[in-house]
């Protein structure tokens, strides 16, 4: 009986600990925020990234790291044609946690995504960079080109 009172109290436990950490990890997220991780990247490598929409809803796109904003950029009109916000390139300065995120105004949304990644590898197969991209869907007619952010990196740049 004892025993099989400490195992629940085990489980129990356990069970706490593994939902804290999930929670944790996703507690700035929210309807309208979301932040996307970028990983496999070093410092060195060339990024370069696109951003458009076809939307009538505003939002921010923030591509930084802990210590270097690569760019800052707004969609502040109520456009929906397709706008291209911002074509640019930046190299990598290596801080933690290089991630996209996105912040839609206004709470009303609820934002889905689609998504694709992978490394780019040359005629015989050496990986020599990475894309990822973000397609978000803001609405229900499922489009997903309400916010499309696409990175693609490179380790060498002549
Ligand atoms: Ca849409």
């Amino acid at each position: 009986m004892k025993t099989k009172f400490l195992s629940i109290m085990l489980t129990s436990f356990l069970a706490v600990g593994l939902f804290g950490n999930t929670v944790y990890a996703k507690e700035t997220d929210s309807n309208n925020k979301k932040t996307f991780y970028i990983g496999s990247l070093k410092k060195g490598d060339l990024m370069l990234w696109d951003v458009c929409s076809q939307c009538s809803n505003t939002f921010s796109v923030t591509i930084r790291d802990d210590d270097t904003i690569y760019a800052d950029i707004d969609k502040d009109t109520s456009e929906k044609e397709l706008d291209i916000l911002s074509h640019d390139s930046a190299f990598y300065e290596g801080g933690s946690n290089l991630r996209i995120e996105v912040e839609y105004y206004g709470s009303s949304v609820n934002l889905k995504k689609a998504h694709a990644s992978g490394a780019i590898k040359n005629e015989k197969k050496k990986t020599i960079g990475y894309i990822y991209t973000y397609n978000l869907e803001d609405f229900d007619d499922e489009d997903y080109n309400d916010a499309v952010i696409t990175l693609t990196s490179w380790k060498k740049h002549g």
